[in-house]
C-alpha cells in the first residue's frame, strides 16, 4: 500500500469506525488474490474492529502504516479493506551526508519518514570530497581529519560507529536496510585531504568545500591504495549486517577507463573479500561485476550500454532518474536550495513516471526497484532537507509500491494534502506546492 488504499483494491463503505488495537494474525492468504510476496497484508476496517492478515512481520507493519494514514485526527477510519503487496522489492532513498552532515537526529527523522511510506532501503552517502561522515576503526585519520569539513565552509561531523550501529538498529526495527556508501575511486578529496600517500606526490589535498564535481581520483599503482580500499571496506562491512555495500563509482571523470575500471575491480573484490554484495552507480558497470552485484542507473546523459550488458550478465538494477527523483533538484527557477542541472521537479513530475520507460532496452525482470537521491551540496539545513524529500518522496513511494493501472494522480494529490497534518506535528518542514490543495 502506498499512502492509502487504492480504490480498485478496496471494497469501502459508506461509514467510519473508531480504530481500536487491531488484531494480528500471520496468514498465507494475506495480500491481493494469489500472492506469494513476502510483504503482502490484508487491512480489514469492520464495525466490529480492526484485523491484519500478514504473511511475516513486515507486512503486519505495512498495516500498520496504511492504518495510520486512513486514520483522521478524530481517530476514525474509513470502513473497508485493503489487500496489498509492494511492486519492487527496492524502495530506497540515498542520502548524502558528506556534502553537509547530517546526525543521528535527522536521520531518525529520515526514517521514521521512509517507514511511514514503506520504504525499504536508506542508502547512506558518506564519503565524498567535502567530508568522510563514518569512523572507520582500522583507519581514524579519516573521520578525524576529515570527518570536520563540509560543503561551503560548514561545519562537518561523522558518525561513530555508535552512532551508525544505532542507525542500522533504528531502521531495521522498521524493515529497513542501511547501505553504506564509500564513494571510489572519484570523489575522494576527503580521503586524499587526509591521508597523502593516497597522492603521486605523497601530499595531502586541500580541504575542499565548493561545487564542483570529478576533480578527484585514487591512483592504482600506488602502494597506499588496495590497502586503503581493504581497509575502509573491511571496516564498513564490519558494521553493517546488510548484505550490501555501495562502492560509488560516479563521476571519476581524471580516470582513463583501464585505470577506472581496474579501481573499480580492486574495490569489488574488497567488498567481496569482506562479505558482502557490491552496488554501484551506472559508470561501474564498465567494470566486470560480481554476481549478484545492482547497479544503480542514474543519468540518462551517459551511454547505457555497459548497464545493459551487465544486466544481460544478471546485475539487477535500481532506477533512479535524476531528471525524475533526484529530490536535490529545485522544484521551480526560483527555489532557494538545491540545483538544477537535471530538471526543475515539482511532486507531480516525481508521480507520473514509469520505472519501465526510462531505460531503453532494460528487460523489466532486471530492475529491482526504484531509489531517490538527494545530494546535499547547498542544502544545509534540516528543514531545506525536509522541503527538499516532502512532499516529492510520497510520489516516489507510490511509484515504488503501485503499477501505473493503480495510480491516480487527482486521488493521490488528494492524500498527499492529508499528509501535512502529519508533518506539521512531526515538526517537519515541507514545500507547500501549488499543485496540492493543501488543508487546513
Ligand atoms: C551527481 S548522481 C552526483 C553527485 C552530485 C549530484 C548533484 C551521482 C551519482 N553523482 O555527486 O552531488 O549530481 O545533483
Amino acid at each position: 500500500m502506498h499512502l492509502i488504499p487504492r480504490p480498485c483494491e478496496s471494497a469501502w463503505g459508506a461509514g467510519r469506525v473508531a480504530v481500536a488495537e487491531p488484531v494480528v494474525r500471520i496468514d498465507p492468504t494475506a495480500g491481493p488474490a494469489g500472492s506469494t510476496h513476502p510483504e503482502r497484508y490484508t487491512l480489514l476496517v469492520e464495525d466490529s474492529g480492526v484485523t491484519i492478515l500478514a504473511a511475516s512481520g513486515v507486512g503486519v507493519s505495512h498495516a500498520r502504516r496504511t492504518l495510520d494514514q486512513l486514520r483522521d485526527a478524530d481517530g476514525t477510519a474509513p470502513c473497508g479493506v485493503v489487500r496489498d503487496e509492494p511492486r519492487y522489492d527496492w524502495r530506497g532513498l540515498s542520502l548524502d551526508i558528506a556534502r553537509h552532515f547530517f546526525g543521528v537526529e535527522v536521520l531518525r527523522a529520515v526514517i521514521d519518514l521512509l517507514a511511514r511510506y514503506k520504504f525499504n532501503v536508506l542508502h547512506l552517502h558518506l564519503t565524498d570530497d567535502q567530508g568522510w561522515r563514518i569512523e572507520t576503526p582500522t583507519r581514524p585519520e579519516f573521520a578525524q581529519v576529515s570527518g570536520p569539513t563540509a560543503s561551503g565552509g560548514d561545519v562537518g561531523g561523522y558518525l561513530t560507529v555508535a552512532d551508525f550501529e544505532g542507525i542500522v538498529a533504528y531502521a531495521a526495527e522498521r524493515f529497513i536496510e542501511v547501505i553504506p556508501e564509500i564513494d571510489v575511486p572519484g570523489h575522494v578529496n576527503a580521503a586524499t585531504h587526509a591521508c597523502g600517500d593516497l597522492m603521486p606526490d605523497g601530499r595531502p589535498t586541500p580541504a575542499y568545500g565548493g561545487l564542483e564535481v570529478g576533480f578527484s581520483r585514487l591512483t592504482y599503482d600506488l602502494p597506499a591504495t588496495r590497502p586503503f580500499l581493504r581497509d575502509v571496506f573491511g571496516d564498513l562491512a564490519g558494521v553493517t549486517p546488510g548484505q550490501f555495500l555501495h562502492i560509488g563509482g560516479d563521476e571519476a571523470h581524471q580516470l582513463g577507463t583501464d585505470e577506472y575500471v581496474r579501481l573499480v575491480e580492486a574495490a569489488c573484490a574488497e567488498v567481496t573479500e569482506a562479505g558482502k554484495r557490491v552496488v554501484c552507480w551506472q559508470e561501474g558497470a564498465q567494470a566486470p561485476l560480481p554476481a549478484g552485484s545492482v547497479v544503480q542507473w542514474w543519468d540518462p546523459r551517459i551511454d547505457p550500454a555497459p548497464v545493459l550488458r551487465a544486466a544481460a550478465d544478471g546485475a539487477r538494477v535500481v532506477i533512479s532518474p535524476s531528471d525524475r527523483i533526484y529530490l536535490d533538484m529545485k522544484y521551480t527557477t526560483d527555489y532557494p536550495d538545491g540545483q538544477d542541472w537535471a530538471a526543475l521537479i515539482e511532486v507531480r513530475d516525481s508521480y507520473e513516471w514509469e520505472p519501465l520507460e526510462v531505460l531503453e532496452g532494460l528487460s523489466p525482470e532486471s530492475i529491482v526497484g526504484v531509489e531517490a537521491a538527494i545530494w546535499t551540496e547547498n542544502i544545509a539545513t534540516a528543514d531545506a532537507l525536509f522541503a527538499m524529500l516532502l512532499p516529492r518522496l510520497t510520489a516516489v513511494a507510490e511509484v515504488a509500491w503501485t503499477a501505473p493501472a493503480g495510480r491516480d494522480w487527482v486521488d493521490f494529490r488528494r492524500r498527499v494534502a492529508a499528509e501535512a497534518g502529519h508533518w506539521r506535528a512531526a515538526g517537519l518542514a515541507f514545500h507547500p506546492s501549488p499543485q496540492i490543495d493543501w488543508v487546513g
